[in-house]
């Protein structure tokens, strides 16, 4: 078959299909009343609300006794950014987490502006898609009351998190390390801005100062040295176009657990 023929068949196949539809309507409004449709609707919304509920589930947590004694890290450890080396060297004084985009109140937070804000810990396990996992406990400010705080405009869909590290050197600088996640994950309780981990500062290997926790999400989701949050409507225009590091490479956007 031809492409063009293709079309025609497929366009030829949904007027079938629609017809079949109407007729299957008809034949419930002659029979059996609406009933049938109302199910059938119910059904759609029960099997939506579902999965809404289910992606605001919370993911286990763990004791302090199951915490890793080696937590693996992985990816970018060191980021050789001099500005990030400068930063390292002033113990993160002259840190300042933008949040900017698509926002009412863009803002600039200091750590302690950051330490002050509405917190959450919990010891959570990381799975990263090679294959290993690790526990751990993490400190941070919710997400969702620091978005409330700068005021998302009603087009914000996605917020995108640009990372200090270049995790694979490219000439037109689509090797730095970025992630995006929707609001639904954004406004989850356990998403957080960690800037500890196991009760102490957040280590550089793990992404001092300040790291993404988005505890339904596979590891690669979890951007280390956040430099700036960004409201946006969409993330075609930003790196290769997929909304992150590893997707442009072929990970799915979406790595729900
Ligand atoms: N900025 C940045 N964030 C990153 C990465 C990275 O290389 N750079 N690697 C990702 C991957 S694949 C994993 S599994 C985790 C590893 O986090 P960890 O080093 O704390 O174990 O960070 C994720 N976030
Ligand atoms: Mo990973």
């Amino acid at each position: 078959m031809t492409d063009a023929n293709r079309r025609g068949w497929l366009k030829g196949a949904g007027a079938a299909a629609a017809g079949l539809f109407v007729s299957a309507c008809d034949r419930l409004n002659a029979h059996a009343g609406f009933s049938g449709m109302l199910q059938s609707a119910e059904g759609l919304t029960r099997r939506a609300q579902r999965l809404v509920i289910d992606r605001k589930a919370l993911a286990p947590e763990f004791t302090p006794a199951d915490i890793s004694r080696d937590f693996r890290a992985n990816g970018s450890t060191a980021p050789d950014d001099p500005a990030y080396g400068a930063m390292v060297e002033s113990g993160f004084s002259d840190y300042r987490l933008v949040i900017d985009g698509l926002v009412e109140r863009p803002l600039q937070l200091t750590l302690a502006d950051l330490r002050a804000q509405p917190a959450r810990a919990q010891i959570t396990r990381h799975d990263c898609v090679e294959g290993w996992s690790s526990i751990g406990k993490w400190r941070g400010a919710r997400l969702g009351p620091l978005l409330e705080k700068a005021g998302l405009k009603p087009n914000a869909r996605y917020i995108v998190f640009h990372c200090a590290d270049v995790l694979e050197p490219t000439l037109d600088g689509t090797g730095q390390y970025y992630e995006s996640i929707d609001l639904i994950d954004a406004y989850h309780p356990q998403t957080i801005l960690a800037y500890e981990m196991n009760d102490a500062p957040l280590p550089v290997k793990h992404g001092a100062p300040v790291r993404l926790r988005v505890e339904r999400q596979l590891g690669y989701k979890h951007a280390k040295y956040v430099m700036r949050l960004e409201a946006v409507e969409d993330y075609a225009h930003l790196g290769r176009g997929k909304g992150g590091f590893w997707e442009d490479r072929g990970y799915e956007w979406y790595a729900g657990i």
